[in-house]
């Protein structure tokens, strides 16, 4: 059973009408409270249909960006290390989402100042965690999180977001033990040795920001060139709605935490 992407429970936050207001790199557009909000009830009826119990947490009217909860944490099965946003109008949502944590962990490590690293920026796979500096994410930031987890026995590799890419894994996803959905930037910077790579169509460098979680790789709807490749390459393949996040800059893994507590809650 592969703990990278197994996983007994999932954590997600309602959006708030604040998400008006959430970060964006470029303007294209107000989300449509509504629709957001259906497409995340689709989101989390999918994490469900895999048998996963998954924890609902309420909207944060004071944090626009709270739904897109992976940034705030990283859960691995032997604890869960608490964030520390380099976003400064996201840092306080990493506090708020540590009890929640405690439900389910007893060991919770923090990332503690002047260091940053956001969530977005960490790929877990089977044999390393890879985190991209980025904007958000900062050397200092990797190096805490390794302190974090030595003794949980991992290994972590700091490479490179691409320019003016928000998060690592904006560009990439984990699809099994060995395979990794990158873009074709993402992937030239030569990060991925080792692994077996899948390219995201020509054009379609928006989904690259997919989740392998159980059977299922859930990915955002309208790429269907790299729907159609990851179908032919033997996944299943469950498409959302994500055009609402999408004008935040969210994409599918952003939208929830996935793990398997070790200690039952
Ligand atoms: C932000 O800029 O922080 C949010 N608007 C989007 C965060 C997306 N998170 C992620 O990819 N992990």
């Amino acid at each position: 059973m592969s703990r990278s992407y197994t996983f007994s429970h999932a954590i997600s936050r309602q959006p708030s009408q604040s998400i008006i207001k959430g970060l964006r790199a470029v303007d294209t557009g107000t989300p449509d409270l509504a629709l957001f909000a259906q497409h995340h009830a689709d989101y989390v009826a999918a994490l469900r249909s895999t048998g996963a119990e998954v924890t609902l947490l309420d909207a944060l009217e004071d944090y626009p960006d709270s739904v897109f909860v992976e940034d705030a944490a990283l859960c691995l099965p032997e604890g869960a290390v608490v964030m520390r946003p380099g976003a400064p109008t996201r840092l306080g949502e990493a506090a708020i989402m540590a009890p929640t944590l405690a439900h389910f962990y007893e060991d919770i490590r923090t990332i503690e100042a002047p260091d940053f690293i956001e969530g977005g920026d960490i790929l877990t796979t089977e044999k390393e965690i890879l985190v991209g500096t980025s904007a958000r994410t900062t050397s200092g930031g990797i190096e805490a999180l390794r302190r974090a987890t030595v003794d949980w026995g991992y290994t972590v590799r700091e490479v490179t977001t691409p320019a003016g890419v928000l998060h690592f894994k904006t560009d990439c996803s984990l699809l099994d033990e060995e395979t990794i959905l990158s873009t074709k930037r993402l992937a030239a910077s030569g990060c991925f040795e080792g692994y077996r790579v899948i390219h995201t169509a020509e054009g379609e460098e928006a989904c690259g920001n997919t989740i392998r979680f159980n059977e299922l790789v859930i990915m955002p709807s309208g790429f269907p060139r790299t729907a159609e490749v990851l179908d032919k390459a033997g996944y299943t393949v469950r498409e959302v709605g994500n055009s609402e996040a999408a004008k935040l800059d969210g994409g599918m893994s952003c939208l929830s935490l996935r793990f398997s507590p070790p200690k039952p809650p």
